[in-house]
């Protein structure tokens, strides 16, 4: 079964789905090896692995880290056509259609088709919306584009809709990794309400409770990155409220 009938499955099974965002930066060969030990007790359903900057971390090293302790699929999150890598098990052919940044809307994608035509990676289409979360996060200054107001929305909404009308597969609500603010549940509320494409919510996720609230309020997906760099603990917290909610 692809990536995306899985998520579309547990969609319809009303099953919320937990993805662990993997930042290659800032996580050691060991510290990952036992995150996906973790994470594969917990039932965490992906890896999302990516970042909108990268330095020193290795895209397939990540991967083949990941794959040697635990079956969870692995999902790339790319920041740029650089981080495509066919080890992985899907791709998130990000649009960000929040933005009007024509590199970030199609121009990395021309460049980024003939390298994936080559290649057997599920590519799955996915309207990016950046919500603005009280500080300015590495997402916004590196995309340089201005975020959906947070008290808007009606504007992030539509944004979903045009990306459904449009032929995307999947609308991801993005506070920005380590957002002060996430985005908030009536914003959540407004993006169900106008399109049936599973929703990804991420950004500034801290707690367990607030990840349950996302879910209730109509996420069906939610990645957590930072808080669980911070505390893996949380991990099996996050697990649970989000497995918990139907
Ligand atoms: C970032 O939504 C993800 O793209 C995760 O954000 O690192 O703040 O959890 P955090």
């Amino acid at each position: 079964m692809s990536i995306y009938q899985q998520i579309i499955t547990k969609k319809t099974l009303q099953q919320k789905q937990f993805a662990v965002l993997v930042d290659p930066d800032k996580i050691t060969e060991k510290g990952l090896t036992l995150l996906a030990e973790e994470a594969t007790k917990s039932k965490v359903d992906y890896f999302f692995l990516g970042g909108s900057l990268l330095t020193s971390g290795s895209i397939s090293s990540c991967i083949s880290i990941i794959k040697s302790a635990t079956n969870i699929p692995v999902i790339l999150f790319p920041g740029s056509v650089q981080q495509i890598d066919a080890t992985a098990d899907a791709l998130l052919f990000l649009s960000l259609i929040s933005g009007r940044n024509p590199d970030l809307l199609i121009g990395n994608h021309v460049k980024a088709a003939p390298i994936l035509r080559n290649m057997q990676l599920e590519v799955i289409s996915t309207g990016y919306i950046l919500i603005e979360s009280g500080n300015r996060t590495t997402v916004q200054y590196i995309s340089n584009t201005f975020p959906i107001p947070a008290d808007k929305p009606e504007i992030a909404a539509c944004t979903a809709m045009a990306g459904e009308l449009l032929g995307m597969k999947l609308i991801f609500a993005e506070a920005g990794s380590g957002a002060l603010n996430p985005v908030s549940i009536e914003m959540i509320k407004a993006i169900r309400e106008l399109v049936n494409i599973p929703i990804i919510v991420g950004g500034g996720i801290k707690t367990p409770e607030k990840a349950l609230l996302n879910c209730q309020a109509g996420a069906d997906i939610i990645v957590v990155g930072n808080s669980i760099e911070k505390d893996q603990m949380l991990l099996h917290r996050m697990a649970e409220a989000i497995h918990s909610c139907h």
